[in-house]
């Protein structure tokens, strides 16, 4: 027996009542792309060149047709919640009527998930837009929240009795910033523009969901967004790491908390876009109360002078966010993850902590957190050692801010397998289970003996 006493004095740290779950999205495990319509993602990799090992949807880790031996692999780490989310296209094919084989399968695994007392946590919207909506202007198009309303209705008619919490988003920013900003995310438009306006867009689609989901009755309603801190490690870039912040942070919470935009942001974007498509009203709808807001935490933004070369980390470059003063550069320090991610759990504490200020009342959740390793599967077992530090590290981290004063719910690992990691295909392993691409097999990461162990030492 190896010495179980961190893990025990973490788990005992939990309150009674903090949900620890596990995390995934459509477009990364579920596979079976042939009994549901197209998505961006599948247009996006399509493309030679988009996708780094030219990944496509099929059959990523096969979730649809695997779904009770991933559901007892939930049951097995003994985690109170599964975040999943809804492939828009399977229930919903060219975005319009719907089907009822995608229907059914999401009734298969909520009902899965309650027969084995793990709550399901829904999220409406993780990134595969229907192609049929992209061709009309997608997170571009002034009616996309209406299309969004009536995809949300048909999903809470149907499973509105049975899902615990539900999201709207995931993860608006990378929407926007890496799918139209730049073209390193589907649809990839590349144009700075129009991923203001997506922005602006994906958070009228919250409102309309949000709206949809209340006069359905249902409870437990929140949105996610990706958040962390801009740290400047020299005065002279404070400016520069305040701009990121704003971007990255109080831009979605300014919009959430019905404050309004800074000027800032009109200042350094003048030459970009007019924002001429902001409504008032729209505004109005989207400061409608959230019961929670979920936080996908990885890792923080560094910013030096731009003396150095910035080190390659993917999703950290100024291209991502327009209107960056000149003069700096992002600089990710060691320890580092496959995904060139610092790794520094105070940002955690740090992240939530600024959060909870700049959005008073509203309990959170750490919706995402993890890391990608160099895993390697011997004799039936990973020793992924980097993946259990981050994650003892970070839920430490989490806790520390709970302890001060933060309103913190729950904590869900990013991700319950190795999946489909967007434009870098399956060569990042973000897994507690190990995926064997080709068989489809999955084995238990230490990273999954950990969280099995903290779940059953909990008081
Ligand atoms: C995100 C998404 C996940 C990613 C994870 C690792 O946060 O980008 O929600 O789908 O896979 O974050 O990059």
């Amino acid at each position: 027996m190896t010495d179980n006493t961190p893990t025990k004095q973490l788990a005992q740290r939990f309150p009674s009542n903090f949900v620890v779950g596990a995390a995934t999205a459509s477009w990364q495990v579920e596979g079976d792309s042939q009994g549901r319509g197209s998505s961006i993602w599948d247009d996006f990799a399509a493309v030679p060149g988009n996708i780094a090992d030219g990944t496509k949807a099929d059959p990523a880790c096969d979730h649809v047709n695997r779904l009770e031996e991933d559901l007892d692999n939930l049951a097995w780490l003994g985690v109170d919640a599964y975040r999943f989310s809804v492939s828009w296209p399977r229930v919903m094919p060219g975005g319009k009527g719907k089907s009822e084989k995608g229907l059914e399968f999401y009734e298969r695994l909520v009902d899965g998930l309650r027969q084995r007392n793990i709550k399901p946590v829904l999220t409406l919207y993780h990134w595969d837009l229907p192609s049929e909506l992209e061709a009309i202007g997608g997170w571009n198009n002034k009616d996309i929240h209406n299309y969004f309303a009536e995809y949300t209705d048909l999903v809470a008619s149907r499973l509105g009795d049975r899902v615990e919490m539900w999201a709207t988003l995931n993860e608006p920013w990378v929407s926007a910033y890496l799918g139209y900003t730049t073209k390193i995310h589907a649809p990839g438009h590349g144009d700075a523009a129009k991923g203001f306006e997506a922005a602006y867009r994906l958070m009228t689609a919250h409102a309309s969901g949000l709206e949809v989901l209340r006069s359905h009755g249902l409870k437990n309603l929140g949105t996610v967004l990706n958040l962390t801190t801009a740290i400047a490690d020299e005065p002279e870039v404070e400016h520069v790491a305040d701009y990121v912040d704003l971007l990255q942070n109080r831009f979605w919470l300014d919009l959430l908390a019905g404050r309004p935009l800074e000027q800032k942001l009109f200042d350094n974007t003048k030459d970009i876009t007019d924002w001429s498509f902001l409504d008032q009203d729209q505004l109005k709808k989207i400061a409608a109360p959230i019961d929670w807001l979920g936080i996908n935490y990885y890792t923080p933004f560094r910013v030096i002078a731009a003396s150095v070369q910035s080190k390659q980390a993917v999703g950290q470059d100024f291209s991502l966010f327009p209107g960056t003063p000149a003069g700096a550069a992002m600089n990710p320090l060691e320890p580092r993850t496959e995904m060139g991610w610092e790794i520094h759990a105070p940002s955690m504490t740090a992240t939530l902590k600024q959060t909870a200020s700049r959005l008073p009342g509203v309990p959170l959740y750490v919706t995402e957190n993890g890391g990608a390793f160099d895993d390697k599967l011997v004799d039936g077992e990973v020793h992924d050692k980097g993946r259990v530090d981050y994650y003892l590290n970070h839920i430490s981290a989490a806790l520390d801010a709970m302890d001060q004063g933060v309103d913190l719910r729950g904590y869900f690992a990013w991700s319950l397998m190795d999946n489909i990691e967007w434009a870098e295909g399956l060569a990042k392993r973000f897994g507690i289970f190990y995926v064997d691409h080709v068989t489809q097999v999955r084995t238990p990461k230490d990273s999954a003996k950990l969280i099995k162990e903290l779940t059953s030492l909990r008081n």
